[in-house]
């Protein structure tokens, strides 16, 4: 049996009063908290081997080097990537998905050709290909979601997945409706007409298990931060057929075999991709926050974030004067709301006052808030360190929010 209350005391961050209130991180879709565990690797790091990768043959080089390396086996281990070459450090999800666009983007794609996304992305898995699209004369389509659940309209897949279609890009688990789609059914469907495939994980990776090769896509991106993770760190997963053939994305140090004035022959993927000195403290806190979370199991962590969700989803659901969105079964651990007559700005602000920290807005999906007819939303997310007895307090915030606008 999992002790949540004591992995919950891992996280010094989550034992302090806002507002006089005992603060109730429900935000955690956002940026994760992180343990003792990762912040000691961190300091660790700098107060005994800070040194630069891959350059240096002096002792804390040879160990910085080591550590940062090991942490892309880890990686590679944490999603089930064949090897720890097909792991490209990057910004996060944003630039991973940036990385493809500018790299496989530019070398393949044509006037004509089609990008094809869902309409529940994230602004980081719809600007870039935009911005693609337009150096190069491409197309973006969408796969429709369905009303307010927020679920993919396949009835609409055969007729979008035309000849034209070179890449399918979509999200694992939307940030603002929690739907998980089916990935590797859509993969496999893309894959069998040559289609590339990427898969934003950013809200999967560090919530349920995640295997790239089960998952049959080309590229999965996604972020550090939200996994328990340092911000500023996040790999890109591309399969090594694709990334061997892929032109450079920055040029610089570090990712060159040999340089003349005239010339540059660029070492092999992954370290053609990262080029100049890279975050050496972020791998080492991601690799200390993926041994936490494969500790615990993600497995385990996702029937806890589920249950959390449906938890508070049905008692939200009892509330006169309350539109939820997202799936009704089956959501992932976040719930999406809207108070009559309440802007979720000030379900924010004032949940805020009660030491509930939740967000509010359009979540950078946009389009999808748009097409929904509504500008944001409130948005509860949960982690393992969140329990039922903080949603029955952040129940009891919503219904007394209600009642001061009622009044
Ligand atoms: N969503 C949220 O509050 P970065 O910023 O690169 O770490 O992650 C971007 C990103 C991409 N895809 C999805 C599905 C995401 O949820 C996010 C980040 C945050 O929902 C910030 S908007």
């Amino acid at each position: 049996m999992t002790d949540w209350a004591k992995l919950r005391a891992d996280f010094p961050i989550l034992d302090q009063k806002v507002h006089g209130k005992s603060l109730i991180y429900f935000d955690n879709a956002a940026t994760s908290q992180k343990p003792r565990a990762v912040i000691q690797a961190l300091v660790n790091y700098y107060e005994r081997y800070n040194a630069n990768v891959h350059r240096g043959i002096h002792e804390l080089s040879m160990r910085a080097t080591t550590a940062f390396e090991a942490a892309r086996e880890r990686t590679a281990k944490f999603i089930n990537a064949r090897s720890a070459d097909e792991i490209i450090w990057t910004r996060g999800t944003t630039e991973g998905i940036n990385l493809v666009a500018s790299t496989w983007g530019v070398k393949h794609l044509k006037a004509g050709d089609v990008i094809l996304l869902t309409e529940a992305e994230h602004h980081s898995n719809i600007v870039p290909w935009q911005m693609l699209a337009q150096k190069t004369g491409a197309k973006v389509a969408y796969i429709p979601v369905a009303g307010d659940e927020g679920t993919l309209d396949l009835s609409a897949l055969d007729s979008l997945l035309t000849s034209q279609v070179k890449l399918l890009s979509l999200v694992h688990i939307s940030n603002s409706m929690g739907v998980v789609n089916p990935v590797a059914d859509l993969c496999a469907r893309a894959r069998k007409l040559g289609i590339v495939t990427l898969v934003d994980g950013a809200q999967s990776a560090g919530h349920m298990l995640v295997d790239v090769q089960a998952i049959g896509c080309d590229f999965f991106a996604f972020s550090g931060h939200k996994i328990c993770g340092p911000t500023g760190i996040g790999a890109l997963y591309g399969r090594m057929e694709i990334l061997e053939k892929l032109p450079p994305y920055q040029g610089g140090g570090e990712m060159i075999l040999t340089v003349g004035y005239d010339k540059t022959e660029f070492k092999p993927a992954p370290h053609r991709f990262e080029a100049g000195t890279p975050d050496i403290s972020g791998p080492i806190g991601l690799h200390a926050a993926m041994d936490y979370l494969e500790a615990i199991g993600r497995g385990n962590i996702w029937k806890h974030d589920q249950e959390l969700a449906n938890y508070a989803y049905d008692q939200l659901a009892a509330l006169k004067n309350i539109r939820l969105f997202g799936p009704k079964t089956g959501r992932a651990g976040l719930v999406s709301f809207l108070l009559k007559d309440v802007h979720a700005h000030d379900v924010v602000t004032l949940a805020d006052q009660g030491g509930v920290a939740l967000r509010g807005g359009h979540h950078c999906t946009q389009p999808l808030m748009h097409k929904l007819g509504v500008e944001s939303t409130a948005r509860a997310s949960f982690y393992f360190y969140n329990t039922k007895a903080e949603v029955d307090h952040f129940v009891e915030v919503v219904k007394e929010i209600q009642k001061f606008f009622a009044a």
